[in-house]
């Protein structure tokens, strides 16, 4: 979970884990692991939330957690366009710094619209730039679960691709391959 600080990252993971919200605002120090079983697609998928600090003025969130990520929910709080700004930022330096993981954003206190500052112009921007925007409210659970399962398709659907893209200098790996190069003779070539 990534985000500027207060935007919802910890209000969000309740919602999604445990069916709960709170109004009182706890801000999070260091790190907090949660795990909630989902189904992708049939398949029974683990997601481990690594609830994280917000970043704050001067103090950037810690990129070396989310080297060791599968995928992140970057989270912005639509009644407060400070924070898009630094979620658009932590974006630039978590493509810049690590690359390409799979993400989605929660455009987050959607049952405060009337409140938003992030204007339709804004979020049709980071849509322009492929970035799936959910507008999410920790509150009401409006959009939490789509978010969440959004993102643990686009994990999977990393993973599976990058295994199709696994380096294979191996004809042997594959047995149509091997039973192919024993029938004509001809021995095995390493590209
Ligand atoms: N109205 C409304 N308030 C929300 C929503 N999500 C979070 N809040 C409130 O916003 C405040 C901050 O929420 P947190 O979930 O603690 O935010 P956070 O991103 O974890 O904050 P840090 O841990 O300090 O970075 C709390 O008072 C929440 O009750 C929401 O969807 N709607
Ligand atoms: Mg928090």
């Amino acid at each position: 979970m990534l985000g500027s600080f207060g935007v919802g990252k910890t209000s969000l993971t309740a919602r999604f884990v445990y069916s709960q919200y709170s109004e009182t605002y706890h801000t999070s120090l260091g790190v907090k692991v949660d795990k909630k079983v989902i189904e992708v697609d049939g398949n029974e998928v683990t997601l481990m939330l690594w609830d994280m600090a917000g970043e704050e003025e001067g103090a950037p969130i810690k990129l070396n957690y989310v080297n060791d990520a599968a995928g992140y929910v970057l989270v912005i709080d639509g009644s407060r366009g400070n924070s898009f700004d630094v979620g658009v930022s932590i974006q630039d330096r978590v493509q810049t710094n690590i690359g390409d993981l799979p993400f989605v954003v929660a455009i987050n206190k959607a049952d405060q619209r009337e409140r938003w500052e992030v204007g339709d112009a804004q979020l049709a921007d980071l849509g322009a730039r492929g970035w799936r925007l959910f507008e999410t409210s920790a509150k009401t659970g409006e959009k939490v679960e789509e978010a969440f399962l959004t993102l643990a398709g686009l994990i999977l659907r990393a993973q599976e691709v990058s295994m199709d893209d696994s380096p294979d200098d191996s004809p042997d790996d594959s047995p149509d391959d091997s039973m192919e190069e024993g029938a004509d003779g001809s021995s095995p070539k390493l590209t």
